[in-house]
């Protein structure tokens, strides 16, 4: 996170990061859902056929509670991920665990009141899936332990203030960035798909054309969610995914498209699940 501050950690009780062995390095963000699914980022993870996927998954470790990142917190705790199932088009990864409620340390009382869902008013430790996209310039928050500056991991749960843009907006502020397929020299990279993903960032303060940088996600973030406070309920309508550089000028994040996905979520998350689980 570029330009955030530390976060108050009784606001962030969803937030979950992922690990893996070789020093079990952080490297990715990822956000509870349901007792035993958290969802993250595709590109944290190994798509492949070709190896023994449970071998793999032994591979992780997702954390829980997690605050400090060197410091064991109270009520802090990890589970190997026990399947992992993608999105074929977006950068969108479903990653269930075992109960949440049941392997919680005792001095974290997860409470999950419902299964899950797009309607939680009554949740507290999962964020809600949204119903509808949010609005041009909504404000959003998204945290994580990726780098604060170039290379730099963070120690302490990082927080930053962010506004959503309109598909529009975006690609009218990203000169040299995120142009739209009709414009030339555009590579497929440049290009904002805009089903699966959208822009979150610095909005035009100056009025120079470009989106101001200074606050963003960066590498280590991936993952982890974009919260749009919606009636006071924490909705995940992003899931950090890419951008060019961090915090420029004329490139802000971008983010899943999470609101296009929700039936995707909810179906998926049923079907590997006993329904009264
Ligand atoms: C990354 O490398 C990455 N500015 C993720 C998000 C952003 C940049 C880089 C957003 O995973």
């Amino acid at each position: 996170i570029i330009g955030g501050y530390n976060a108050n950690k009784e606001a962030w009780p969803f937030m979950a990061r992922f690990q893996r062995r070789g020093a079990y390095k952080h490297y990715c963000g990822g956000v509870i859902v349901a007792d035993n699914w958290v969802l993250s980022a595709s590109h944290c993870f190994q798509r492949s056929s070709s190896f023994d996927v449970e071998d793999y998954y032994k591979t992780l470790k997702v954390w829980f509670g997690d605050y400090h990142l060197h410091k064991q917190d109270a009520g802090e705790f990890s589970l190997s991920p026990t399947n992992i199932i993608f999105h074929e088009d977006a950068d969108l990864a479903l990653v269930q665990v075992p109960s949440l409620k049941a392997n919680a340390p005792r001095k974290r009382i997860i409470v999950l009141k419902k299964p899950l869902l797009s309607d939680c008013k009554d949740c507290f430790d999962f964020a809600c899936l949204p119903t509808e996209h949010v609005e041009q310039g909504a404000g959003c928050h998204t945290a994580g332990w990726g780098y604060v500056s170039a290379d730099k991991t963070a120690k302490i749960l990082q927080e930053v203030n962010v506004n959503a843009m309109s598909d529009q907006y975006c690609v009218d502020h990203s000169r040299f960035y995120l142009r739209p397929k009709w414009r030339p020299f555009a590579t497929d990279a440049d290009i904002l798909e805009t089903d699966y993903e959208f822009c979150a960032g610095v909005l035009d303060e100056d009025e120079d054309g470009e989106t101001d940088g200074g606050r963003d996600a960066c590498q280590g973030d991936s993952g982890g969610p974009l919260i749009c406070p919606s009636n006071g309920r924490p909705v995940v309508q992003g899931i950090v995914s890419r951008g060019w550089g961090c915090a420029m000028k004329n490139a802000p994040g971008v983010y899943t498209r999470v609101s296009a996905m929700t039936q995707w979520i909810e179906e998926t998350m049923a079907s590997y699940s006993p329904p009264d689980a």
